[in-house]
């Protein structure tokens, strides 16, 4: 039985996956936005965790508009609204981020070295903008390797978001690559859905909103990458398992899926 293809590239989920940027980042600039616009929204902690099932920020506020006041979310000018809305709220997170509240998790920058320097191709497939994107790479990263993304998939380049397969589609046909050539690393239950339904295999690297959601069909579901110092632990395939998440780690579970039974 021949063995998983050959791993050309490995292509990160950003919110919740390479940081944790919803509770203390998105959800502050949504609010700052809020405020900015003399409207007496404020989203709490839980209330955000529960509209983090609509994916992107602009569907999310029209989500929440047409739940408080359904009338006026229905008006004419409401998309415009929420466009407004949503670029004030972008400038807010942008600035957030750039102030350098926000940090990488755990392996990231480690996996991201190491995919480099063997050659592996990296990209980016994401709900958020683009300028939150880079954003957060510039705050994050070296200017080599935040450069190093050759395909950043974000937001509005496609109509349906995540759990739509179609942002996942869309970097593929960038890179030219298929999906059995490839790896997705994704926090969320609605990520795994968009990476899977792009016949995807799928690490999980839970995160303060989604460790309780459920991911089946995911390579392995764990709480971080980890780091040699702070091994990260969950499940792989048919158990238990706990380390760091390297190439080599990557490619053991890609070749112990090809030969289980649930790869026919
Ligand atoms: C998570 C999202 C995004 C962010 C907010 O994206 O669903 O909508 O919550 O960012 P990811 P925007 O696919 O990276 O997990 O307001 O720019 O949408
Ligand atoms: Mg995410």
């Amino acid at each position: 039985m021949p063995g998983a293809a050959a791993l050309r590239a490995i292509i990160f989920d950003v919110d919740g996956t390479l940081a944790e940027t919803e509770r203390d980042g998105h959800r502050v600039a949504f609010n700052r936005a809020f405020a900015d616009a003399g409207l007496d929204w404020h989203w709490s902690s839980a209330v955000y965790g529960e509209l983090l099932a609509i994916a992107g920020g602009k569907e999310r506020i029209a989500h929440w508009w047409r739940r408080i006041d359904p009338q006026a979310a229905a008006a004419a000018d409401a998309d415009a609204c929420i466009r407004a809305l949503h670029a004030d709220k972008t400038r807010h997170y942008t600035a957030l981020v750039a102030s350098g509240e926000i940090r990488l998790r755990a392996g990231v920058a480690r996996l991201i070295g190491e995919a480099r320097e063997r050659g592996i191709r990296l990209a980016i497939a994401t709900t958020t903008t683009l300028d939150n994107v880079q954003a957060l790479l510039s705050a994050t990263l070296d200017a080599q390797a935040a450069s190093g993304f050759e395909c950043i998939g974000a937001g509005d380049v496609v109509r349906a978001k995540k759990p739509a397969p179609d942002i996942y589609a869309w970097v593929l046909r960038r890179m030219r690559l298929a999906p059995q050539q490839c790896l997705a690393i994704e926090d969320s239950a609605i990520g795994l859905r968009a990476a899977y339904a792009s016949r995807l295999q799928t690490v999980v690297t839970t995160s303060d909103y989604t460790a309780r959601q459920c991911f089946d069909h995911a390579l392995a579901v764990l709480d971080g990458l980890g780091e040699p110092d702070a091994p990260a632990q969950g499940r792989a395939l048919h158990g238990a398992w706990r380390g760091c998440v390297d190439l080599a780690t990557i490619g053991a579970w890609r070749d112990a899926y090809a030969h289980s039974p649930a790869s026919t």
